[in-house]
């Protein structure tokens, strides 16, 4: 990358059609190749049951910890371009998917506008989003107006959830 200021962004990553597990690494792997952007880290790799309509397949999730220079909706943009390379198609809403990109956290911005709010505003709700970004950032990390992951870990509603062995790539640099 060039020079000039860069972000910290945590994006998260879900998937619970077409092998998962493959659409995610395949996606890890495109994210790591966007413009003015590295990959930082990833968490390992979660499998839990569906929250919202049950009548679909698990997912499978992670956190992605990137730095870039891209603006809030040029991210979202390459994001979006990759989940309809991976064969998304917007179905129904909280439908299953194949590939599902949300931008969580950029720096300690505020955004809400049509396209996009950031923070992610169902994070907090949302055990699969708060467990991987816990193993990449730790208990004490402040989520901008809603507290620290320890406390939104203790009161988001549970979840069936489970840590996969090994399948994330940690301290990608
Ligand atoms: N449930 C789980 N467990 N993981 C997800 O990524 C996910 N994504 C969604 C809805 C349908 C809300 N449920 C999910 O969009």
């Amino acid at each position: 990358m060039s020079e000039g200021s860069q972000s910290r962004v945590f994006v998260g990553l879900g998937s619970n059609l077409d092998d998962p597990v493959s659409q995610l690494s395949r996606a890890i792997d495109a994210i790591a190749g966007l413009p003015q952007t590295s990959l930082q880290n990833i968490s390992s790799f979660y499998s839990s049951e569906p929250v919202g309509p049950a009548d679909q397949p698990d997912y499978i999730n992670a956190v992605a910890e990137l730095q870039t220079r891209l603006s809030p909706i040029q991210l979202l943009d390459e994001l979006q371009q990759l989940e309809n390379q991976q064969g998304r198609v917007r179905l129904e809403r909280w439908g299953a998917r194949t590939l599902d990109l949300d931008i969580l956290l950029y720096a300690d911005e505020h955004i809400d506008t049509l396209r996009l709010v950031v923070p992610h505003p169902q994070m907090h709700l949302r055990r699969f989003v708060l467990l991987p970004l816990q193993e990449i950032v730790g208990d004490d990390f402040e989520i901008p107006t809603l507290g620290t992951l320890a406390q939104l870990l203790a009161s988001c509603p549970e979840l069936e959830i489970s840590q996969i062995a090994s399948v994330g790539k940690s301290n990608v640099v």
